[in-house]
């Protein structure tokens, strides 16, 4: 979906397609929607953010040694920054100091981090933190600006990164690098493609937390066209995880049974259409690799939890 279009256009556009209809993911993180999130990073079965957590956790002091000690770390989305947290304290107590700047949209969020590093890093000060309310490139442009010459770790946590198709995520990476400047690094953490099973559950869990969260998204995407959803309606949709191996991602769709048309902006859902609300890509090393040449980026280290214990690849 066009990168530049306002979310109102995107959603038209998604909806007005015959087929393969799909919203931007982006409708996901109303009030609600983040209240939700919240919910599903606590779920047992939704292992990305417990396996990333205990990662950085652990291995903390071994990840910084590769990030030299002038370098600025600049976090995208920082939310409440509990688990860069780990890596700044790494960071801090190597080198003993750690300038960081947080970028979000959410100002709640800024001040959370705020607190949470100033708690969390010891001996950190207050004057080495920075933070920028603001998207992703815009964040960047005024880091750059801030600190037109530093070396930049570009941090990226939480896998945000499997919502983007192959091709976005290289324009997203070229994006960066081309409002950096060369003196970048990158520090992106991606989930691991795994067995089907795991990656259903973490996205079907028992309480059906995860399906009031796409459903919710769907819900958003429908109210910007005017389309005010009843609890009966939004109970009458079918919520259902696909795990598509060809594309390496889990999908979650939202199906309507009995359709639904708006005349008005021409949207018609066939009875028992489905929706693609979100998808989450999952990744093999080579995936990996192959975003990074295409992205004009090289792997100078990686590290990953699970069976493999954390190799250095
Ligand atoms: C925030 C994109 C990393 O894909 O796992 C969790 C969002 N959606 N459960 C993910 C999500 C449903 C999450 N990311």
């Amino acid at each position: 979906m066009g990168a530049l279009a306002g979310p109102f256009q995107e959603v038209l556009e998604g909806l007005q397609r015959s087929s393969s209809k799909q919203i931007p993911f982006s409708l996901l993180y109303d009030d609600k929607g983040s209240e939700l999130y919240e919910q599903i990073v606590e779920l047992d079965e939704y292992y990305p953010y417990a396996a990333e957590t205990h990662l950085l956790e652990e291995y903390a002091p071994l990840i910084v040694r590769s990030i030299p000690a002038d370098c600025v770390l600049v976090e995208l989305g920082c939310g409440s920054a509990t688990k860069s947290g780990y890596l700044l304290n790494a960071f801090h107590s190597l080198h003993g100091r750690c300038h960081y700047v947080g970028i979000d949209v959410s100002q709640s969020f800024l001040k959370q981090a705020h607190t949470n590093l100033l708690g969390n890093v010891h001996g950190l000060k207050p004057s080495s933190l920075h933070f920028i309310q603001a998207d992703y490139m815009e964040g960047l442009t005024q880091a750059r600006q801030a600190f037109p010459n530093k070396l930049f770790c570009v941090m990226w946590l939480g896998s945000s990164i499997g919502n983007l198709v192959a091709e976005d995520a290289v324009s997203f990476l070229k994006k960066t690098l081309s409002i950096v400047g060369p003196n970048c690094l990158l520090f992106l953490c991606a989930d691991q493609w795994k067995d089907t099973s795991t990656l259903y559950k973490a996205y079907h869990d028992d309480k059906g937390v995860t399906e009031a969260f796409i459903k919710n998204g769907m819900k958003n995407a429908l109210a910007l066209l005017g389309h005010t959803v009843s609890k009966e309606e939004l109970d009458s949709w079918s919520y259902h995880v696909q795990i598509n191996s060809k594309l390496r991602r889990v999908e979650m769709w939202v199906t309507f049974p009995s359709g639904l048309c708006i005349q008005k902006h021409n949207v018609h859902i066939r009875r028992g259409e489905s929706v693609l609300v979100e998808f989450s890509r999952k990744f093999t090393v080579q995936d990996l690799q192959e975003l990074a040449t295409r992205s004009n980026f090289y792997i100078q280290g990686a590290w990953r939890s699970g069976l493999y214990g954390c190799q250095i690849l």
